[in-house]
């Protein structure tokens, strides 16, 4: 057996599977596919009829290399997805920023989680929204900006320094008046890592359980998974499911992909073997 799952605000089954949808000119894998808003609502209706418990909107891209977007552009992208998402979708909606004005206005018309890549570094008013509002928020480990942060990243022992890293940033929300229940940690596959980094990563998850918050997955046909296989982003959707089902039997709770229906279906088949159950 697994460790049951933390005490979470957001009432979700574990596993559950968070479905991205970036409304962005350059994400690596789906840039310009759903810039227009009803492409994106599309995609969103579609990752939930496939299995997504919930869904991550993201405006701004923060794949190696990439430049900033302004509030305003950022706003522009997600705030139509939100607004049409949130009476039609279904389950709770997420954005994907590091801005606390987009947090605060993404909030105010209907999205219900905060996924910040920056885990509430970027912007010092990030802390104070997510405490107010009281909604759950992801934390996820950066090395860096995107823009360096795959210049060169060195660890003594990655996954001692990614734990440590979350357990500070735990830390400094519950001081600033966010409740432990609001908190998931993500250890950020492909922020500022190398291959190695992320296979060590992957290879000492359950090691993130025991920070007892829900712990989110996010690797999604990523670089590391082009290394071994050397394929493009939509052809590392396989690749992508071997993550899900090693993720699921470490602990991890929340697998944030793009492809929902493959790992939908490894993690029911996972879930059967484990606990006798066929839907998660
Ligand atoms: N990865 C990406 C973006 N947001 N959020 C969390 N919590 N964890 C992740 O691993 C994560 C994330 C990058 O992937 P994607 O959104 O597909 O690409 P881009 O940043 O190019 O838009």
């Amino acid at each position: 057996m697994l460790p049951a799952a933390p005490t979470f605000s957001l009432d979700l089954p574990f596993p559950a599977i968070m479905g991205v949808v970036n409304v962005t000119p350059d994400s690596f894998s789906d840039g310009g596919k759903y810039l227009a808003a009803d492409a994106a609502l599309e995609q969103a209706l579609t990752l939930v009829r496939e299995g997504a418990s919930v869904v991550d909107i993201g405006g701004e891209s923060t794949r190696p290399g990439s430049e900033t977007v302004s509030a305003d552009e950022e706003l522009r992208r997600v705030l139509p997805v939100i607004e049409t998402l949130a009476g039609s979708v279904g389950v709770p909606i997420s954005v994907d920023t590091m801005k606390a004005e987009v947090a605060r206005r993404a909030l105010a018309a209907g999205a219900t989680i905060i996924n910040d890549v920056s885990a509430l570094r970027f912007d010092d008013e990030m802390v104070g929204v997510v405490a107010e509002s009281g909604c759950p928020v992801c934390l996820m480990h950066m090395k860096g900006q995107p823009k360096t942060m795959q210049d060169d990243p060195r660890y003594d022992d990655v996954v001692d320094e990614v734990l440590r890293f979350l357990e500070e940033r735990v830390s400094f929300a519950l001081s600033r008046g966010v409740r432990e229940e609001q908190i998931m940690v993500d250890p950020g596959v492909g922020f500022g890592k190398t291959v190695a980094h992320n296979l060590a990563l992957l290879d000492g998850l359950a090691r993130f359980t025991t920070l007892g918050r829900p712990v989110l997955l996010g690797a999604s046909r990523k670089r590391f998974l082009g290394a071994i296989l050397g394929a493009e982003p939509a052809d590392r959707v396989t690749g992508t499911v071997a993550t899900t089902v090693i993720g699921y039997l470490a602990g991890a709770h929340i697998f944030r992909v793009h492809d929902v229906k493959p790992n939908f279906e490894a993690l029911r088949v996972a879930l059967a073997v484990r606990e006798g159950v066929t839907a998660p």
